[in-house]
């Protein structure tokens, strides 16, 4: 019954992680509407555990108490406001729904969590779904400590508790009706679409009969019929049973191979070179790429949680994070999603950071700060804001632009210097070596005057140009000359971008 509506082919999602509904409504209409952005990924909406040890956590939003729609990020009411007016800005909100579990079995008992609800922990008991014990999977778990204690065994990876999370029964009737409840509450509030988390802990054939259960898209907003866009967490890096296109008949998957590969590419580790990306896609071992959900980095592996291995790359090392983002953004493959993200105070000891935890910036009774926005566009107050960075945002630019056309005109020095384009609407240069680059290229583009929009962009009159200026040949061809010392070693072009 999966098929792809009012997503497939649209281009980039960015990831406001742990924003305010508040700010997220004001981003829409300010920010991501404006500039093409197609869709925002929120944090968790339900319900959760309110963890004081560590203080707050990020991670305390992925142990939901109920599907309540109160947290961190706002009440109800701001909810609705926010995906109300980000619909009316032309911006979709998926909703990152963690569904495989509820909170920790050490969680307790009482109402720590974020609209007060009670639960117990120990006896599962969560009243406010209802959920009580025998909706959990302890029957059907085998290990000793009823954790998922071997990836190599596909029965406890479903069945068994990741990381000490009650894991919900998704062959009963209950909690899947419960579930697809609660999705399709947020899909009547206008929701496009959900990150579907931790979905190798769950069977297909559970979650294939709760999508079936899900609502269309709100026809306030949407075309008649349009079903949600769905993309399912699924680390799947090879090396294990469970793979993700068990997964990919349902809805889109995430490819973490995508990020691990290029980073590790962009870092020009094990001989690892720009060159080879010529090829890149499901020859590489990748999933095809109308399956594919693909992104540099994401909340988790940003800090060492999940999975994609020291190659990743992130914020703090901004030079390879944009050439990284940059080539994504380009290059056809999969539905690109961006993250946007906090900073907090890393503090890495043996390669392992020990604030990994740390939650967004808050005040001191734990309610999340407002994200401010300095004169310059940027963000304040230790959010990181990568969306925001122009790079990025002209290259969202360029991947609406260029979006339909296929990869075209690839150049590659056999080293680290590459360049491509995308039919005769967009072409993009890359230098990772050390030498200059200075090469005469086919553009597929039309003749003319072309802004570069990593070095700056058009004014906004139209003929004037902040960056270099790179000028297209009767031929198609145009000289490119880029400095290994540059910032941004990368030269972008496209339709939009013609003086
Ligand atoms: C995910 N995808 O499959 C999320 O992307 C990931 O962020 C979630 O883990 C995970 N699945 C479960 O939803 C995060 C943290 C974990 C954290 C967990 C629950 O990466 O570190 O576990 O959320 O809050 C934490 C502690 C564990 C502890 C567990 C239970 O870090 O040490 O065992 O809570 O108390
Ligand atoms: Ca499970």
């Amino acid at each position: 019954h999966y098929h792809c509506s009012t997503t497939c082919g649209t281009t980039s999602i960015v990831h406001l992680f742990e924003w305010r509904w508040r700010d997220i409504a004001e981003e829409c209409e300010n920010y991501l509407g404006p500039n093409g952005f197609d869709a925002v990924q929120i944090s968790p909406p339900s319900e959760n555990v309110v963890v004081a040890q560590p203080w707050r956590p990020w991670w305390e939003r992925y142990q939901p108490i109920s599907y309540k729609l109160c947290s961190r990020s706002g009440t109800e009411q701001e909810l609705r406001d926010m995906i109300s007016r980000c619909n009316k800005a032309g911006v979709k909100i998926y909703a990152d729904v963690v569904i495989n579990h509820m909170c920790s079995a050490s969680a307790g008992e009482g109402r720590r969590s974020t609209c007060g609800s009670y639960f117990n922990a120990s006896k599962e008991e969560f009243p406010s779904v209802p959920y009580s014990a025998s909706h959990f999977n302890d029957d059907k778990c085998t290990t000793a400590s009823g954790n998922i204690e071997n990836y190599q065994d596909i029965y406890q990876v479903r069945d068994c508790r990741l990381v000490g999370l009650l894991d919900l029964a998704h062959r009963k009737e209950h909690v899947r009706e419960r579930v697809a409840s609660y999705m399709n509450s947020l899909l009547d509030m206008g929701v496009a679409g959900f990150r579907v988390d931790a979905c190798k802990h769950m069977w297909p054939q559970d979650l294939n009969a709760i999508y079936g259960q899900l609502h269309n898209l709100n026809t306030e907003w949407f075309p008649e019929g349009s079903r949600p866009f769905i993309y399912q967490e699924v680390i799947d890096l090879g090396g294990e049973p469970i793979k993700a296109s068990e997964y990919s008949g349902l809805g889109h998957v995430t490819e973490f191979k995508y990020g691990a590969k290029l980073g590790s590419v962009i870092r020009r580790w094990n001989r690892d070179k720009l060159a080879d990306l010529k090829t890149f896609g499901e020859s590489w071992g990748l999933m095809p790429s109308n399956q594919a959900l693909v992104f540099v980095d994401n909340h988790d592996n940003q800090r060492g949680h999940g999975a994609g291995g020291t190659s990743i790359l992130t914020f703090w090392e901004p030079r390879m994070y944009k050439m990284a983002v940059a080539f994504m953004l380009a290059h056809p493959y999969g539905v690109t999603r961006l993250m946007s993200s906090y900073r907090w105070d890393r503090r890495l000891l043996d390669g392992k950071d020990q604030n990994d935890w740390m939650g967004p910036p808050s005040y001191p009774d734990g309610s999340t700060k407002p994200v401010p926005i300095n004169p310059d566009g940027s963000c304040g107050g230790d959010w990181v804001c990568e969306h925001r960075w122009h790079q990025i945002r002209n290259m969202v630019t360029f991947r609406n632009v260029a979006h339909g056309q296929p990869l075209s005109n690839w150049w590659d020095n056999g080293e680290n210097q590459i360049a491509f384009g995308r039919g005769d609407r967009g072409f993009i240069v890359i230098n990772n070596d050390d030498c200059t680059l200075d090469a005469s290229l086919q553009t597929g583009m039309p003749a003319g005057c072309y802004c570069d929009v990593i070095s700056g962009q058009r004014t906004a009159a139209g003929t004037g140009c902040t960056g270099k200026r790179i000028t297209v040949g009767e031929d198609g061809r145009a000289r490119f000359s880029i400095k290994a010392s540059e910032e941004d070693p990368f030269v972008a072009i496209h339709s939009g971008s013609k003086l």
